[in-house]
């Protein structure tokens, strides 16, 4: 098969079941491993605090896969989910984001790995940045919420990227770019609490970010306003006012229903080997066990 053509195949796949993607050379990690460098030098990105997410990122893609020609950079549509916590005979409800459910990764893997086994070439699991990928290979573009919205699919979309050795096709390297929506919108940045989303920059202030506080330990600052947490992780402020997200932002699907003993213990923070394996399904299910720390706290703030 033509090198345009397998690119093809890949993303016309991918559209098939209503995810995106793209197939770019891997040469361009060069230019994404600059992009972050730059940033911290200019101490856009503090090394220190971003640490926590930063070590994930492998620019050595060869080191990752031998012979890598392309990366495959994928987008994944997902609904907000409602997960409820019963407790003192009332129900609460609140949201997950979208994106937290990682099992689209799976999903677009399979369907990845079939083409491309079949045609001899391998696939492994990329740790880039996945927003300036996606922007780049021209799949997606910036909002001002520096959230990277796909082609008539909003920004509920979970990206992921892979590596390959098939050929890339000949697609382009764009610069990156806004959407046109933002050239006079201004909305997710009055609607962002803390002012993470400021007018001094593009990047966000990522230490202002809701989603940056309460993905982490610790006690939120004294300067949140407890009014200010909306979702059970993350936070979908600077999302919900999107005028581009308006046919999703009503996207929200069932989760998972905590009965009373289940909150009490995720609230008094059980540990995992105490909690019985159903609540632990239920938490798996909803992809929060890697939050499992971090729950009694935001629990708590919203239940407030
Ligand atoms: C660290 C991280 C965070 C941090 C830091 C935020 C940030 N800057 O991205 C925190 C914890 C705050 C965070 C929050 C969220 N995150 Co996050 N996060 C990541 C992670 C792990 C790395 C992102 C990163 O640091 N990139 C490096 C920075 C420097 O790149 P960048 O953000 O793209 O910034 C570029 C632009 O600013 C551009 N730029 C600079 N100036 C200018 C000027 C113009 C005009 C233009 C056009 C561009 C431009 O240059 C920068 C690159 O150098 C990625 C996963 C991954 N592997 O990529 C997920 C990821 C970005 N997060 C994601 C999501 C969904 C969120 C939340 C929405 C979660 C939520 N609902 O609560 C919030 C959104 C906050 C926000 N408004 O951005 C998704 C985004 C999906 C999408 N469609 O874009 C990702 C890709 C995870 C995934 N698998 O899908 N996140
Ligand atoms: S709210 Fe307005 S400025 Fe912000 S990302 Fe959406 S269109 Fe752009
Ligand atoms: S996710 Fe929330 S806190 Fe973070 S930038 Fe958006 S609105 Fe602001």
């Amino acid at each position: 098969m033509a090198r345009d053509e397998i690119a093809g195949l890949i993303c016309s796949k991918l559209e098939e079941r209503g995810y995106r993607g793209a197939v770019v050379p891997v040469e361009h990690v060069a230019q994404l491993k600059h992009e972050i460098e730059e940033r911290m030098r200019q101490k856009e990105i503090d090394a220190g605090l971003y640490k926590r997410y930063l070590i994930h990122f492998k620019f050595d893609v060869i080191a990752n896969l031998p012979g890598a020609r392309s990366i495959i950079i994928t987008a994944a549509p997902q609904p907000q989910r409602k997960v409820t916590f019963q407790l003192n005979g009332q129900a609460y409800s609140f949201i997950i984001p979208p994106t937290y459910y990682s099992n689209t990764d799976d999903r677009i893997k399979r369907i990845l790995r079939s083409i491309l086994s079949s045609n001899g070439y391998q696939l492994h699991r990329a740790a880039l940045p996945l927003k300036l990928l996606a922007v780049c290979s021209g799949m997606a573009k910036y909002g001002k919420n520096n959230i990277a919205y796909t082609g008539g699919l909003g920004s509920f979309v979970r990206l992921a990227a892979f590596l390959s050795d098939v050929p890339a096709g000949s697609s382009d390297w764009l610069e990156p770019r806004a959407m046109k929506d933002c050239d006079k919108c201004k909305a997710c940045r009055k609607a962002c609490p803390t002012g993470a989303i400021a007018p001094d920059r593009f990047l966000i202030h990522a230490e202002r970010c809701i989603t940056f506080l309460n993905e982490d330990r610790g006690e939120f600052p004294e300067w949140i306003d407890p009014a200010w947490h909306n979702s059970l992780v993350g936070c979908m402020k600077c999302q919900l006012v999107c005028p581009v997200n308006k046919q999703f932002v009503k996207w929200v699907e069932d989760g998972e229903d905590f009965a009373e003993a289940e909150t009490e213990l995720i609230l008094n923070g059980v540990p995992l080997d105490s909690i019985p394996s159903a609540t632990v399904d239920k938490l798996n299910r909803c992809y929060m066990m890697e939050y499992l720390d971090v729950l009694p706290r935001n629990l708590r703030a919203l239940m407030k």
